[in-house]
């Protein structure tokens, strides 16, 4: 059994209590290790970092240089969004050849069985390795047999049956651009379409040369079938000027309603635009992928017409309950708390606080403020996380006593956390970092087709399957 409360580790992970020392701590770090992942080894043997803060106007002037805290160096790997066949029928997807979509679970398949404790015993294993970077993890709908596995600088891996494929699936190096070997752009997201085994859509969210805008695009399969994606992008979506190392954002995912949402980050300005409605900046976005243009119903009515949700400073990683619909937003923090978001589907439009809030409490620190926007419904304090990542409901066939239960993790100190989410507010919290082990910094989540959990360690190049312990 591995769950254990929170709070018994809550004071363990001293050493730089402040950003200065902590940021020092990093640069020294990489001038000493050469590259993030040797430094993130160095890290990992003489113990997590506090959670070095970059952003504001240091984080801006850093564009560029090298140099960032390797607490977010990792900070860059999206998701796959099982939306299920209903989202495929709400959309009308076109039919073409293919394989036929796979039938819908029912609700009961999906639950959580009634006589289950609390968390049940849980374990890594081993996937696939050597990966340079991974970023993200994904799964097209419905195939069971394959895994698309993201490499930061612009690679996208196909692991069929177990076995990672000697030729890429798409090759995207050259328009992908970040500014320095450990700033947190590069190859971050991917999005399979609901009905992909018919329609062969799907979409990427990357850096781009020469600049590093946040670019958006749809590509599809290619003629041969599943061993490779077309060479050229369908369309682009979003390309906006970013200019930053740090605060990219970089998930996709579809939401059950059939739109593709998207994470982009504040890009480390201050003032930070995350509250400003004409910019993309600091925003989850939501987009008809059949009529880019138009506006989906729901979203904000002024500004940025693919504006959903504002007021996040780097919302690296989110996904959707593929039973509920319920979206789940990790949204990383400045100074002093880590916070996970829950919004119920269909309720966006929401300010999440930043820059005036920084999770449920005043930015800066000991500012005096009204508080605004929506709190979190989780919050970690500095000394438990430094960069959080967020992950899954898991709704898989191997654990049905984990079936509900939200699991996310911390890129800094490696740890993992879970909640259950009432609809009102997180029960049931608990730490699974004893049972996970991950000999790893986890930068990403993933699932596959059948809703099983994955785990992307950027810094060893390694992909794990959350299996029964
Ligand atoms: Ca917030």
């Amino acid at each position: 059994m591995s769950e254990r409360p929170i709070h018994r580790r809550a004071a363990g992970r001293a050493a730089c209590v402040t950003r200065a020392c902590a940021f020092h701590r990093a640069a020294l770090c990489l001038l000493l290790a050469g590259s993030v992942a040797a430094c993130d080894r160095r890290v990992q043997v003489a113990g997590p970092p506090e959670g070095p803060r970059e952003g504001g106007a240091a984080g801006q002037a850093a564009a560029g240089n090298a140099a960032p805290p390797p607490a977010q160096a990792g900070a860059a790997p999206p998701g796959p969004a099982p939306a299920g066949a209903e989202a495929a029928a709400t959309k009308g997807a076109p039919a073409a050849e293919g394989a036929p979509a796979p039938p819908p679970a029912n609700a009961a398949e999906l639950a959580r069985p009634a006589k289950c404790g609390g968390v049940p015993p849980l374990k890594l294993t081993l996937v696939a390795s050597g990966f340079d970077q991974p970023t993200y993890v994904a799964a097209p709908p419905g195939d069971p047999a394959r895994l698309v596995v993201l490499e930061k600088p612009g690679i996208l891996r196909l692991v069929k049956d177990g076995a990672v494929q000697p030729a890429p699936f798409l090759d995207v190096r050259s328009r992908v651009f970040f500014p320095a070997p450990n700033a947190e752009g590069g190859l971050l997201g991917l999005a399979f379409h609901p009905d992909y085994a018919r329609n062969g859509r799907f979409w990427l969210h990357y850096s781009s040369a020469p600049r590093g805008n946040v670019v958006i695009e749809e590509w599809k399969r290619g003629a041969q079938g599943e061993g490779a994606a077309h060479p050229e992008p369908v369309r682009s979506l979003v390309d906006v000027k970013h200019g930053a190392w740090n605060h990219v954002g970089g998930m996709l995912a579809f939401g059950k309603d059939g739109h593709l949402y998207a994470a982009i980050g504040d890009s480390a300005r201050s003032p930070s635009p995350a509250a400003d409605l004409t910019s993309k900046l600091g925003k989850i976005l939501r987009i008809d992928v059949d009529q880019p243009g138009k506006a989906p119903a729901g979203n904000m009515t002024s500004g940025d017409p693919m504006i959903w949700d504002y007021g996040l400073r780097n919302p690296w990683r989110f996904s959707f309950d593929r039973l509920t619909g319920d979206l789940y937003i990790g949204d990383v923090g400045q100074k002093s708390w880590e916070e996970i978001l829950v919004e119920r589907p269909g309720q966006g439009r929401n300010d999440y606080g930043w820059e005036a809030m920084e999770g449920a409490h005043c930015y800066p620190p000991g500012a005096a403020c009204k508080p605004r926007g929506v709190p979190p419904a989780v919050e970690h304090p500095r000394s438990e996380a430094g960069s959080i990542v967020g992950g899954y409901v898991y709704r898989g066939a191997k654990i049905p006593c984990l079936r509900g239960r939200y699991l996310y993790a911390d890129y800094v100190t490696g740890r993992f956390f879970s909640f259950v989410w009432d609809g009102k507010a997180a029960t049931d919290r608990a730490e699974l970092t004893t049972a996970l082990s991950p000999n790893g910094l986890p930068a990403s989540f993933g699932e596959d087709a059948a809703g099983e959990i994955y785990v992307v360690m950027f810094n060893t190049g390694r992909i794990y399957r959350i299996d029964p312990g």
